[in-house]
Order: structure tokens, then sequence, then C-alpha cells
């Protein structure tokens, strides 16, 4: 990749192999369950997940979409984090084109719901009411800087949920960098979740895709909301066998990039002008803000790291002048000084040391 790209784990490339395996690929019309890629893929992420069934998708967004036409009917209810994924960035996809209404929470900066909170956000069986349905958890949480939830949590939550005949769904986007922070499986985090909607499209780097697993009778309903929302591939299988590789080959390195984001914060935590938590970067996302006597907006900061040097990275919430950075498989350790040194340089008017200056036109 030309840039440094730090605005999200989204912007990975494919890598050779996944184009060989795309070049390659067996496929046929998925639409009469015939492409043998799509259905290997789903196959094996249904078992890795320990799931009856798998079900490819074109992306995170319809993958929690067709989970909760699935789980719910119109004027049904969901508890949902008010930072969550689902709530924030689809749409509101699920009130759209479902009729779900959505009952929020705050998230807290551990990614979790609170349990008294979800509790008593549970509706009584009263006609004033919507019915709650599902309870939706995301894993690793984006909206707490990429915060990984451990399974003991969504067990208590999956208690909840059982008890007051509910379902629970997980936006587990990166839920691998989720196992990967906590050493466990995803496997594990997931046994307590009627379904999960997880992106090889992220950090797993695959071009496109995401698969929902769940029971097989709860797949079966979701392939009929694929249907409804145009989401039906003929040779997918192109795409899927790129998911393949990402599921065999990625999960295992994400610790690299969770290392990195580290190292980039550490980095960042040196600087003037950069007010960070290191507490807060557990996996591969860091938040920061500038100060408010940093000589620079962050839209002027952003723009001269892109054209003075050929670093991309977004202002997540301009008002509150803060950025973020996602680390990825194309995010490489060497890089890291390149950021530091750039920002250094533009927020400080201090060039670059001789050495990094030499490194930064070695590098791609
Ligand atoms: N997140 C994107 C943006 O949409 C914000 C990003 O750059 O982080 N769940 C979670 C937790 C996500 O972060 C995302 C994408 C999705 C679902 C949706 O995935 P896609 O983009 O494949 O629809």
């Amino acid at each position: 990749m030309d840039f440094i790209d730090l605005r999200s784990d989204t912007v990975t490339h494919p890598t050779p192999e996944m184009r060989e395996a795309m070049a390659t690929a067996p496929v046929g019309d998925d639409v009469y369950g015939e492409d043998p890629t799509i259905n290997a893929l789903q196959d094996e992420a249904a078992a890795l997940f320990g799931k009856e069934a798998g079900l490819f998708v074109t992306s995170g967004s319809m993958g929690n979409l067709c989970s909760l036409l699935a789980h719910c009917g119109r004027g049904d209810e969901i508890i949902v984090g008010k930072q969550a994924h689902i709530f924030q960035y689809e749409a509101g996809g699920s009130a759209a084109l479902g009729g779900i209404h959505a009952n929020t929470l705050d998230v807290q900066p551990d990614g979790t719901l609170d349990l008294n909170a979800i509790r008593r956000a549970i509706r009584a069986d009263n006609i004033h009411f919507p019915p709650t349905r599902l309870i939706c958890l995301e894993n690793t949480h984006g909206g707490a800087s990429g915060a990984p939830v451990r399974a003991s949590y969504i067990a208590q939550v999956a208690e909840i949920a059982r008890a007051n005949n509910l379902k629970l769904h997980i936006d587990g986007a990166r839920i691998f960098n989720a196992a990967a922070a906590l050493n466990t499986t995803v496997q594990a985090l997931c046994a307590d979740a009627d379904s999960v909607t997880f992106c090889l499209s992220k950090g797993l780097s695959a071009p496109v895709g995401s698969v929902i697993v769940g029971s097989r009778a709860f797949i079966t309903r979701a392939h009929r909301m694929r249907k409804l929302v145009g989401g039906a591939m003929r040779q997918g299988g192109i795409l899927a066998a790129a998911g393949i590789v990402a599921l065999r080959t990625m999960p295992q390195r994400l610790h690299e990039d969770h290392a990195n984001a580290r190292a980039l914060a550490e980095g960042l935590a040196s600087l003037p002008y950069i007010e960070i938590d290191l507490a807060t970067v557990k996996t591969n996302m860091i938040f920061f803000r500038l100060s408010e006597d940093a000589p620079m907006s962050v839209e002027e900061l952003s723009a001269q790291l892109k054209t003075d040097y050929k670093i991309l990275a977004r202002p997540y919430n301009s008002a509150d002048r803060k950025f973020r950075m996602v680390t990825h498989y194309w995010f490489k350790a060497h890089h890291v000084p390149l950021v530091i040194d750039a920002l250094r340089t533009l927020l400080t008017g201090v060039a670059l040391t001789p050495e990094a200056a030499a490194l930064h036109t070695a590098s791609d």
C-alpha cells in the first residue's frame, strides 16, 4: 500500500495468497446453494465458532441487519449500546427495514453494558411497551476504544437473556482481535450467543465479506433475510476463497497489530499536544485528543499528514478534537517511528532526525 493508512482495518488489501486462492476458486450459483467455496467457508466458520451453521454476507452491516431481522419482527425491541455500531453506524437499517425499535444503554469504558441497566431495560408484558426480543453486544467494542469483552461477562448477559426468553446477538466484527487480546478462542467468547456476525474484511484482511453463525434454524431465517435485502450472491466463491485464507492464516497474527498499536500509542504519549490514556489501548485501536492549545485543528493535522507524509489518519470527532488510529496487517512495526516523527514535526515544527528522515525515504 502506498500510504500508511491508519483510518481503519477495513482498508486492508488482500494478501498475495488470497489473490491466488480467488483466481483458482471453484464456484457455482450460491442461490441454488451450489457454490462449493462459499459452502466450505460457511462450514469452516460454523465449526470454528462451535455453531451449527454459517451464512456468508457482503458486509458486517448486512450480517447484523440479517441477524436482527431474523430475530425480531416489526415493533419488537432490541437492547443495544448507544455507542454500538449497530445503533450508530448502520444507517438505522433495522428500524428502516425491520421496524425494530432500539432501547439504547450507555456502553461502559470496558465495552460492556451495565447488567442492572440491561435488567431494567427489559420490558414488562404490557400493551404500552414494545416487546423486548434481543440483546446486542459488540466485541471488540469500537465505541469503547476497541475494548475486548470477556466470556465471563457474556455468560452473565446470556443468563439474563435466557431468564427473560430473549436472544443474544454479538456484533463480532473484530471478535478475533478480542480472542487474541484475551488469549482465548472465538468459540469460548461466543459459546453463549445465539448469533454472531464476524468480519473477514477488517483485521483478517480479506477484500469483502462477513459471516453470520448460529443454529441451523436461525441461519435458515437469516438466509431468507439476506435474499430480502438483495444480498444473495451468485458465484461469490471468488470472494469466499479469500475469506477461507483469511480465516486460516490471519487470526494467529493479530497480536502483532496489538503490539504495533501499543508502540504507536506509547510514541503518541511522548508528544506534546497529544492527550491519550494508554490504559484504553487494548487491541488494534488508538483514540487520542489534540489539546486545546495545539497549534492546529484535527482537520489541518489530518490534511498535512496526508500531503506531507502520505499518512492517512481521519479525525474521529472534530468537535472533541479526537482522532482514531487503527493498526492492521499492512501497518508494520517500522511505520511506528515514521508516524511519530511526522506528528512531532507537524505539531512542534522540529524536523525529523536524519535517521528517521532516511528511514522515511527508504520506506514505501
Ligand atoms: N466499522 C467501520 C466504520 O463503519 C465505523 C470502521 O472503520 O470501524 N461492526 C463493527 C463493530 C464495525 O466496526 C463495523 C465497521 C461494522 C460492524 C460494519 O462492517 P461493514 O463496514 O463491513 O459493514
